[in-house]
């Protein structure tokens, strides 16, 4: 007991040792947050889909309870390993750091002081280590009620210090290290620019006073978060470039003060995740405020060649996105303003990508710092070196927003309302089915564009007891929404949103 508490003081105060550095060295290398990445980009892709699934966008506060969870564990074994096996509690600690400092410095944003708080962590660890089971074993060896209770005492005292030192020190490191303060402070001293195209006002018909449906717009705080960064990479916006790169005839360099400078535009896009279920929440509407990456590329001047745009982030994450999804006249554009506000940090501030139509995995890097010019054949993207499609255009589909899954509701008029979307082709009829029924015409909302989501509303006179309801879309195009049920992987879920209700 004494001894397995020893080695979770001992590595407590390592970590929390590192922390301290890590914010003063290189706040992407706390050996805790490295392991959780690793343990993020190693772990199976049923895995990551489960997590999300049963977590949703809680899922990076499971993966460090468990990160935090195994690591005390495995201190708890060094500790009992150094009093009855040393020095083996001291090679565990050491191998653990070596794991922590391997994870450190192979992360894309990684330099050689990366290296500096896992080894710090190991340094600072097995020295309390030595001399906490040092007290311990004195603790059990002391001869004489008065003297083992002395020796007792300083034992609890000295792992209690360490291990409450070790805490604050680790939860101290963090938020200063979060960076959370410098970017909000970065993103008050950034005034928006006016946009030199504002987008048209919202038709008056497009917002439909349903309650329990979602807004049209949805507000920032609400807006799906989905992406692989344990911690929101902090970025100064005065020292962000984009260089597009690859086969070009011209790199081209952008600071945020140049891309601020330029004619930015106003567009509402509907950004939805391929991992987003039917009848899922991981899509929103956003007002976004950007540069049309078109432009930037014809300065480039892309080789005939080039079919895929690789973006890459600060924290290495990348996405393949066809070459016409950015040079057609769609809204592609380098975003800076979401919603009438800077970005915030975890969409991707200072500047994203917005792409209508496709999935964000293949299209929406957040904190973005690169395009490369290249081909499919040359390059893969991060999801795709996981298993998921080079490909991800958005699929046609449809959600019932209210009345809420197995809710019970009063007998009589019910507006059943919704959302559907075909980001880039448009919504022009939406059906409900009730039970087995016939399919009726819901009402559908005027659209903001063919590329947001549209509401429809439905009443419908429900009668006592449990019914199904069913819905569906038809795109612009005149293409009807596929009943037939698909997984998310490797493209995107298809099927219809089914359900039940009880009345009465
Ligand atoms: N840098 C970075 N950008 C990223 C991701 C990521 O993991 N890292 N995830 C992508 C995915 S899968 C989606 S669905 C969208 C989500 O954007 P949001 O978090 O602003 O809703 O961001 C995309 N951009
Ligand atoms: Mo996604």
């Amino acid at each position: 007991m004494r001894a397995a508490f020893a080695g979770i003081a001992s590595v407590a105060a390592g970590l929390g040792a590192a922390e301290l550095v890590a914010f003063v060295v290189s706040p992407g290398a706390s050996p805790l947050f490295s392991a959780g990445s690793l343990v993020i980009d190693l772990s199976p892709q049923w895995l990551k889909e489960r997590v999300i699934g049963l977590v949703g966008t809680a899922d990076k506060v499971v993966i460090i309870a468990s990160v935090v969870l195994l690591v005390a564990v495995l201190a708890a074994v060094a500790g009992l390993l150094e009093r009855s096996r040393p020095p083996w509690g001291r090679v565990l600690v050491a191998a653990v750091g070596g794991l922590a400092l391997v994870a450190a410095t192979t992360r894309a944003d990684a330099g050689i002081a990366s290296a500096i708080p896992s080894a710090v962590a190991i340094a600072v660890g097995i020295i309390v280590l030595v001399s906490l089971s040092r007290r311990a074993s004195a603790a059990e060896s002391a001869v004489g009620a008065r003297e083992q209770g002395m020796a007792r005492r300083t034992f609890l005292v000295a792992s209690g210090l360490a291990a409450g030192a070790g805490i604050l020190a680790a939860v101290g490191g963090r938020i200063a290290a979060s960076g959370v303060q410098a970017v909000n402070a970065a993103r008050r001293m950034f005034t928006l620019p006016t946009p030199a195209v504002a987008v048209a006002p919202i038709p008056p018909g497009a917002s439909l006073s349903v309650p329990g449906l979602s807004p049209l717009v949805t507000p920032s705080s609400d807006f799906y978060r989905i992406d692989t960064a344990l911690l929101v990479p902090s970025i100064d916006p005065a020292n962000w470039t984009l260089r597009i790169t690859g086969m070009v005839d011209r790199e081209v360099t952008l600071t945020f003060d140049e891309l601020l400078a330029l004619p930015l535009e106003e567009s509402y896009t509907t950004l939805a995740c391929v991992s987003n279920y039917v009848g899922g929440d991981l899509i929103g509407n956003a007002l976004w405020l950007g540069y049309p990456i078109r432009h930037l590329l014809a300065q480039a001047g892309p080789a005939s060649g080039a079919d895929m745009v690789l973006s890459r982030s600060v924290d290495g994450f990348t996405a393949g996105t066809p070459i016409e999804a950015l040079t057609d006249d769609r809204n592609a554009i380098l975003a800076v303003a979401m919603n009438g506000a800077p970005l915030p940090a975890e969409h991707g501030f200072p500047v994203r990508m917005v792409v209508p139509g496709l999935y964000g995995y293949v299209s929406a890097t957040k904190w973005v710092t690169e395009l490369k010019v290249t081909t499919y054949a040359k390059d893969s993207a991060y999801w795709t070196d996981r298993g998921w499609s080079a490909h991800g255009p958005v699929k046609l589909s449809s959600r019932i927003d209210t009345p809420r899954e197995s809710r019970r509701v009063a007998a009589g008029r019910v507006i059943v309302a919704g959302v559907a979307w075909s980001q880039h082709v448009g919504i022009s009829r939406v059906e409900v089915q009730v039970d087995d029924g016939a399919w009726s015409d819901a009402d559908l909302a005027d659209a903001i564009s063919s590329d947001t989501w549209c509401q429809w509303s439905f009443p419908w006179d429900a009668s006592q007891g449990r019914h199904k309801l069913t819905v569906r879309a038809t795109d612009s195009n005149g293409r009807l929404q596929t009943s037939a049920y698909a997984d998310v992987v490797p493209d995107g879920a298809t099927g219809l949103h089914t359900i039940l209700v009880d009345v009465g």
